[in-house]
Formats: structure tokens, C-alpha cells, sequence
């Protein structure tokens, strides 16, 4: 096992019954067809069934035990008859893998609409046999639920990745296009495997360069590469290109020579790659020029974009990541104050990507109350894989129990069981465009995501992507079982870790609801008594308001009202500390230090011993980790042991440095069952990580 291999280690089968059985049902394969993603179908079930069984796996033409590739147009009518009702089951991307029995002989059939589709069926077979699944009576029928499924680099052309903790950026421009590295081929098998079928190349913090003929050829490359895979290519526009190209003396997104030149500018892109997908824009948000610069509004800027991209069938997908320096009341309620105005005025080429909650990526936030607000537009997700918030690739968190937590919440808008993942799925308000976006942990590292656990988050993604229905538990150990092993005395306790490994993050770092109070630019570790920096909602203490009155920020009537963004029950029921869940009492409340919780104890109490617990819950991975040594290959079972032992400091001191800091203004001692800090408050204030990886250099 080497962990470049990701969750596609294909371990031998070491069971000599399963063994005996799986080759029984699969003797030989024959694809229908021709193309190059049956042919990478075939290549991959080759792959796996070598290092399974240590065997070839042969051509062959009938008989028992014949496995059949075929995208339902290639096969003959006995057989295409045979999954015709099923057929009206799966859209474009689907599959359905069916066992039958024909002149006496077993086959397994693997067909869909699609040659992707005939991937995809593959992948998931070779699946069922990972995870050592009975394969001898097959009836899978499976679609991906949301169309866009994208990867979002936050790459720069310098191969730095912003917020990249995993090396450097893995498209190596510079010897591009001549340079094709086996990397971008496994890229694009790892992706194909969890149905990834898009990704955007670049930084959201653009540069134009891109979109130049140089940059093009280096792009259409990498596209060839996904082709075969079903990965479509997008870049992220940066709305002044216009004018940094030289042409045009203006970006106004209603200036007839600008939208020429992006009109022109699609042409070329596409002429060269075909199935480009579009453009990611961010626009007037931190910097990043927009319409807003000419006195128009993000739908002129998108419109103008997707008119470009539309005769090609490309989208745009506009990021409402907005907000401004002269609103200084509350950053949590700007990008939906100026984008739900909007709804149904965008053009139908235009996904709105919001991020999961209004801040910014934190461990934990409500829903964003975008979601459910604008029902005539369709609306995209953005997730963060990579933590840039939560320990970079320090810390173990498995990111999709928070993915879940967030497409589970009810936003109440069409009445019960209006989930945020019936908004972006399309199924609340009948959308026929829907996506959903994953920022990348990925890069040079040798096994891609710097963790070894952070691959866990990117397959998790990918599962969430297909179906955002998918319960986090079966994808950990799903995921568990495909990486490392399927033992149960393994499986079982790590399953278990990988669950409450999210809140042990939480509890750690912004327990009962805070948020934003890491350290300055770079997020790492803790820094609730920042308050230096420009803008006012780039400091922490913007966030916790903590002082000798009490902590936490007002949304509520009485102060921003943010919460008026939700709907009923929500808005009603968060309005007052007593009903609001806990996890979220500081989001909305501002309450006194002894403000009494639902345990009898005060909140100065609670928020000690819940960052207690967060360090506990980290001692209990570590002990967890340590019976696990007999399951795992050496290097990675060293590696996160030394890992999780980072994690564990690092741990103790956010409680202590977050606890020190606090207790200067609730002026109360801390319970027994928590530790006295190690340093005082001047300690933790002294450390400084000039060269924190993952910073944007100009970011002030
Ligand atoms: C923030 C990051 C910043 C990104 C920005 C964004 O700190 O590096 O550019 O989000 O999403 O979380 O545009």
C-alpha cells in the first residue's frame, strides 16, 4: 500500500472463499464499443482485478462469468431490452450493473446512457469488491443527483495554492502543455471513482494570464487528460481582463467592445477545448474588481459573462462571497442583502455559488440564509475542503459530517423538510441547473492532502456531490475500508473517530457557537484578542465581542438582526438563547458570563469545560490511533501518530490561550475539571507564524 493510491488501493483478496466467488462471476470482460473512456474503464477494471486476484483479466466473447461494458446504444437488443424499464431510472451519468443468466452462462452487465456513465458503473463495481460485497446476484441502479461537481483550485500560476497546505499546485505550468505527468491521469481516476466531473484550474483570486493564448494551449492539455473521465475544465475570469489585456480601456460589463472581447474570448477557448466547462468569477469582493467599479450590479457582470459562454453551453458560476468595509454592522448578513434582490434575474446559464454559511468556512456555522431565498435562481454550494480554518492539514477532521450537517438543515422556506440539500439538488423549486463545489486540499505532497486523513475529505465530497443525501457515516467507513483495511476491529472504532472527529474540532477551537477568532491572515491557531487589522471584520474580536459584560454576537432584534434572514420557525425560535440550540448560542446571543445553560451551570462554566472536552476528545483519538498499529502499513501509522500528537498540543493551546483570554472579562475561575493554562495571556499573544503556509502574499 502507498497512500498516493488514495481510496483506490485495490488490496489483495486474501479470503479464499470471497476469492473464489468473485472470480466465478467475473471470468472475462468484453466492451462494447469504442472510445477512450471505455478503454479507461477497461484499463482500470485490469488494474484492479491484478492486484485483487493477481490475474489477468482476459478478453473474451461469451460464456459464464462474462462481464459486459456497453453504453446501452452498443448493445444488442436481448440485452438492451433487458434494462429498459431501469433505463427511465437513471438520467445521463447514471448506470445500472445487473447480473443475468443467459444460455446458462452468469454475465454481469454494466451499461448506461453514457460512456461515463459505463465508468462510473465500473468504478462502483470494483467498489462492491473492496468492500468486499457479495457480487453474485447484482441489481445497482445509481445517478448522481446534482449535475456540476466540481473541484475549486485555489491554484496560482506561480504553483502556490492559496489556503494549500499540501505543497505546491500539482499543474505544473511551466512545463505545460509538453509535460503530461501520470499525476493528472490519477487526478482524474480518483475523481472519476467518487463522480467528479468538473473542475476550475485557478485561484477565485484571479489572474488573467490565464485566459491568454499561452495559457490556453497549457489548459487544453489538462483537459485532454480529463476528457476520458468525464472531468470538465473551467478557469476563474478575472473581470478586468479586458483592460489587462490591452484592448479594451474598461471592464463595464455594459461597454459593447467588452462584451465583444469576452465574446471572443470564449470563442478561442472553446475552438481549442470544446467541452470547456465556464467560469468561476469572484467579483468586488475582497479586492477582486467587479461590475460594481462601473456602477453595475453582479447580474450585469454575470449576464454579460454567460452570454459569452452560452452559444457553447458553458455556465458561469458567480460566487456571492461579498462584503463591504462601509457596512460595519454585521459581515454575516451582506451577501444576502445584496444578492436575494436578484433572484430570478440572472440568466439561465448562471449558478449563484454561496459559501455552506455567511462568515466564512469556520468548524461551524449555520446554514447560509441565501439558502431557500432565492428560489428563481439556481444555487450552487461551496464547501472548503482544505482547512483553513480548522488545523490545515494538521488537524484530523473528517469534513463531511460537517458537509452533512449543513445539507441536512431545514431551512423552512416551502414549510417542513425544505432541506438546504433539496435547494441545491434543484428538487425545492424545480431547478434544472444545479452544482455543488469542493475548494481543493490537494497538491504535490506525496499523498496529495498532506494528511493522511485529509483524503477522507475529498472522497467524502465527492460522495456528497453525487448524492448529498448520503449518510457521513457510510462514506468514513466506506472510505475507511478502500483506504487501509476492511477488518472489523479496525473499521469499527475508526469509523467512530472520524465521526466525532468534526465536533472534537468545534470544541476546540469555537465551542457553543463562536467563530472567526483565529490568528490574523493565516488562521492558525488561536487569536481571539486580534483587533489590529484594517477592517474591522477581519478581527476576532469583531466576532466574539467579548468583554466584562458578557461574549458572543447579537443577531437577534436587539442587534444585527441577521437572524430576520431566516425563515420562521428558525427566525422565531433562534430569537431567544433559551430555544436556540447551543451550538449556536454565541452565533446569535450576546449573554452574560453566568448566564445560566440548560446543564444548571453558567456559560463561563460551560465554554471551559467544553474546550476541556474538545481536548479530551483529541486524547481519545490519539489512544484510539495507538491500538490501530497492527492494521496499518508503518509509514502511516507513524505519520498520524506524529500528527495527532501536533493536534493534541495544538488543542491545549487553543483552550488555554482562548481560556486565558476570556477570563480577563468574565473575572471568574476556571471549574476543577480544567486545567490552569501553562503560559499567561502574554505568551500566547507572543507567538507569530511569519511563514504560515497557505497566505495570500498580498492579502493586506
Ligand atoms: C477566505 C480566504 C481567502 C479567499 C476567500 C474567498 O481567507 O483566502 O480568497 O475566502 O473565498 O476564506 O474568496
Amino acid at each position: 500500500q502507498t497512500d498516493y493510491n488514495l481510496w483506490l488501493q485495490y488490496d489483495k483478496i486474501e479470503d479464499s472463499d470471497l476469492k473464489q466467488s468473485y472470480l466465478k462471476s467475473v471470468k472475462g470482460i468484453k466492451v462494447l464499443g469504442n472510445s477512450k473512456t471505455l478503454e479507461a474503464s477497461r484499463e482500470e477494471l485490469s488494474k484492479a482485478y491484478n492486484s485483487f486476484f493477481n490475474q489477468e483479466l482476459e478478453t473474451a466473447d461469451s460464456g459464464d462469468g462474462l462481464l459486459i461494458l456497453a453504453n446501452i446504444d452498443q448493445l444488442p437488443a436481448n440485452l438492451s431490452n433487458s434494462v429498459k424499464p431501469d433505463l427511465e431510472n437513471i438520467n445521463s451519468e447514471g448506470y445500472i450493473i445487473k447480473s443475468a443468466t443467459q444460455d446458462g452462462n452468469k454475465t454481469i452487465l454494466i451499461t448506461a446512457k453514457t460512456d461515463i456513465g459505463v465508468l462510473y458503473g465500473t468504478f462502483r463495481l470494483i467498489k462492491e469488491m473492496q468492500l468486499h460485497n457479495d457480487i453474485s446476484n447484482l441489481a445497482i441502479i445509481d445517478s448522481p443527483k446534482i449535475q456540476k461537481r466540481v473541484l475549486n483550485h485555489w491554484d496560482n500560476l506561480d504553483r502556490t495554492v492559496e489556503r494549500g497546505y499540501a505543497g505546491f499546485s500539482i499543474w505544473d505550468w511551466h512545463l505545460l502543455p509538453d509535460l503530461i505527468k501520470p499525476e493528472y491521469t490519477d487526478y482524474a481516476r480518483a475523481n472519476a471513482s467518487i463522480g467528479i466531473n468538473g473542475t476550475v484550474l485557478t485561484n477565485v483570486n484571479a489572474n488573467s494570464l490565464i485566459l491568454t493564448e499561452q495559457y490556453i494551449e497549457k489548459v487544453k492539455a489538462l483537459a485532454e487528460v480529463f476528457r476520458p473521465y468525464g472531468i470538465q475544465v473551467y478557469l476563474t475570469a478575472r473581470f478586468s481582463a479586458p483592460m489587462e489585456s490591452g484592448d479594451v480601456d474598461t471592464a463595464d460589463p455594459l461597454n459593447a467592445q467588452v462584451k465583444q472581447w469576452w465574446k471572443d474570448k470564449a470563442d478561442e477557448i472553446y475552438a481549442e477545448i470544446p467541452d470547456f466547462g465556464g467560469f468561476l468569477v469572484k467579483a468586488n469582493s475582497e479586492g477582486q474588481p467587479g461590475p460594481n467599479n462601473y456602477d453595475r450590479t453582479h447580474v450585469d457582470g454575470a449576464n454579460m459573462l454567460a452570454e459569452a459562454v452560452a452559444p457553447h453551453d458553458g455556465i458561469v458560476m458567480w460566487r456571492a462571497f461579498v462584503y463591504s468595509e462601509h457596512d460595519p454592522e454585521d459581515r454575516a448578513k451582506q451577501a444576502y442583502s445584496e444578492f436575494v434582490p436578484f433572484d430570478g434575474q440572472f440568466k439561465k446559464n448562471v449558478l449563484v455559488q454561496v459559501k455552506n454559511g455567511a462568515i466564512d468556512f469556520q468548524p461551524r456555522e449555520p446554514f447560509h440564509p441565501i439558502f431557500g431565498a432565492m428560489p428563481n435562481t439556481p444555487l450552487m454550494m461551496e464547501f472548503q475542503i482544505t482547512q483553513e480554518y480548522l488545523g490545515f492539514a494538521s488537524h484530523l477532521v473528517f469534513l463531511p459530517k460537517l458537509f452533512e450537517e449543513t445539507l441536512d438543515e431545514d431551512t423552512y422556506v416551502n414549510g417542513e423538510n425544505s432541506t438546504v440539500a433539496k435547494v441545491i439538488d434543484g428538487s425545492l423549486s424545480n431547478k434544472k441547473l444545479t452544482g455543488i463545489a469542493g475548494v481543493a486540499n490537494i497538491g504535490t505532497a506525496k499523498n496529495w492532502t498532506g494528511h493522511p486523513f485529509g483524503q477522507s475529505s475529498w472522497y467524502g465530497f465527492g460522495r456528497l456531490a453525487w448524492d448529498p443525501y448520503l449518510d457521513s457515516e457510510r462514506i468514513a467507513e466506506e472510505w475507511l475500508k478502500m483506504t487501509f483495511t476492511n477488518e472489523e476491529e479496525f473499521v469499527d472504532p475508526m469509523t467512530d473517530l472520524l465521526i466525532k472527529s468534526r465536533e472534537a474540532v468545534v470544541k476546540y477551537m469555537t465551542p457553543l457557537g463562536l467563530h472567526h477568532i483565529m490568528n490574523t491572515n493565516h488562521h492558525y491557531g488561536p487569536g481571539p484578542w486580534v483587533s489590529n487589522l484594517s477592517r474591522p471584520e477581519w478581527n476576532p474580536v469583531y466576532y466574539h465581542k467579548a468583554d466584562e459584560e458578557g461574549i458572543g454576537f447579537d443577531r437577534t432584534i436587539s442587534g444585527s438582526d441577521a437572524l430576520a434572514q431566516y425563515a420562521d420557525p428558525i427566525a422565531q425560535q433562534y430569537s431567544s438563547p433559551e430555544t436556540t440550540p447551543e451550538k449556536y448560542l454565541l452565533w446569535f446571543h450576546h449573554l452574560p458570563w453566568d448566564y445560566q445553560m440548560d446543564n444548571g451551570e453558567t456559560l463561563w462554566h460551560n465554554l471551559a469545560t467544553t474546550y476541556q472536552e474538545g481536548v479530551e476528545d483529541v486524547e481519545e483519538m490519539v489512544e484510539t490511533w495507538n491500538n490501530m498499529e497492527e492494521y496499518v502499513d508503518e509509514e502511516r501509522f507513524k505519520k498520524v501518530s506524529m500528527l495527532l500528537q501536533i493536534q493534541l498540543k495544538e488543542a491545549k493551546w487553543w483552550r488555554n490561550a482562548c481560556l486565558s483570554y476570556f477570563q480577563q472579562f468574565s473575572d471568574m475561575e476556571l471549574p476543577e475539571s480544567v486545567p490552569q493554562p501553562e503560559h499567561d495571556l502574554e505568551y500566547y499573544k507572543s507567538l507569530e507564524f511569519p511563514f504560515a503556509p497557505g497566505i495570500r502574499p498580498s492579502w493586506e
